[in-house]
């Protein structure tokens, strides 16, 4: 069949999910990527027959009524999604009562543990027209090794930091950096301090754990991420030398807000 929008995008999340395991973000099942590709599903995909019951999402999500989402399986390995995305990875529709989903791939595939977190991400893209499709947590060890420390923890401590290691940082990751307190994974305390973090962020930081970003499509969300990633190796580079990075002066970074017409 020729499907080549949908076709394409499922490469993109099995190209990312490559660069999570060959980072080292995504030990064992470590990680999730969920995709809004209703407006790449056509009407072969529309008549698919669901492949399960309805199944509760534990939530109820108004804005996504009659959507299609990519979901990376629970405890499918992101190192396998990229040679086989559909073997562990699956297509769901969101039902009309916007409270159950139905899978209709064509392997009963059943998407990640965080779905109701990643799916509450979604919801409220869509009532904003925010243009955000795809969402993903992944676990960057340097970013990881950082929230360990409480210092950075303070509203955009790290933000400032990571920006002020190389120009680039600020440039292609405008918003910064937001942090969420620890929550247990899975909770929906988790999923409710991600939201509203990403109300001003587009990637936020799990307090040991992970990071959790939205981008307009899967490669947006990683190379935000990866951009975040760089700034923290140089900055554990530098103190692994023995010496405190001198960092990018106010007047430096005002420079490129200017330049580059950033928001902050
Ligand atoms: O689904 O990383 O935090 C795997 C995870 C959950
Ligand atoms: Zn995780």
């Amino acid at each position: 069949e020729n499907r080549p929008a949908l076709k394409e995008e499922v490469e993109k999340i099995a190209e990312v999910a490559g660069y999570l395991w060959t980072n080292g973000w995504a030990e064992r099942n470590g990680g999730n990527i969920t995709v809004n590709i209703t407006d790449l599903v056509d009407d072969d995909i529309r008549q698919m027959p669901a492949i399960t019951e309805p199944i509760a999402i534990g939530e109820k999500l108004p804005h996504l009524r009659g959507c299609y989402f990519f979901c990376k399986g629970t405890g499918k390995r992101m190192r396998d999604l990229a040679r086989r995305p559909m073997d562990n990875g699956s297509i769901i529709r969101i039902l009309d009562d916007c409270e159950h989903y139905e899978i209709i791939a064509d392997n009963p595939v059943m998407p990640t543990s965080e779905l109701p977190s990643h799916l509450l991400v979604h919801d409220k893209q869509v009532e904003t027209g925010s243009g955000y499709k795809a969402t993903l947590h992944t676990h960057p060890i340097e970013l990881v090794a950082m929230s360990h420390h409480r210092p950075f923890l303070k509203k955009d401590v790290l933000t400032r930091l990571l920006w002020s290691m190389i120009p680039e940082t600020k440039a292609f990751c405008p918003l910064g950096l937001g942090i969420v307190p620890y929550e247990l994974p899975g909770s929906v305390k988790l999923a409710e301090g991600t939201l509203n973090a990403l109300a001003d962020y587009d990637v936020v930081l799990w307090e040991k754990h992970g990071v959790f970003a939205k981008g307009t499509d899967i490669m947006d969300a990683f190379d935000q991420v990866d951009v975040l990633s760089k700034s923290a190796k140089i900055y554990i580079d530098s103190r692994a030398m023995g010496y405190e990075p001198e960092g990018m002066s106010d007047e430096q970074m005002k420079e490129m807000t200017r330049a580059f017409h950033l928001p902050k």
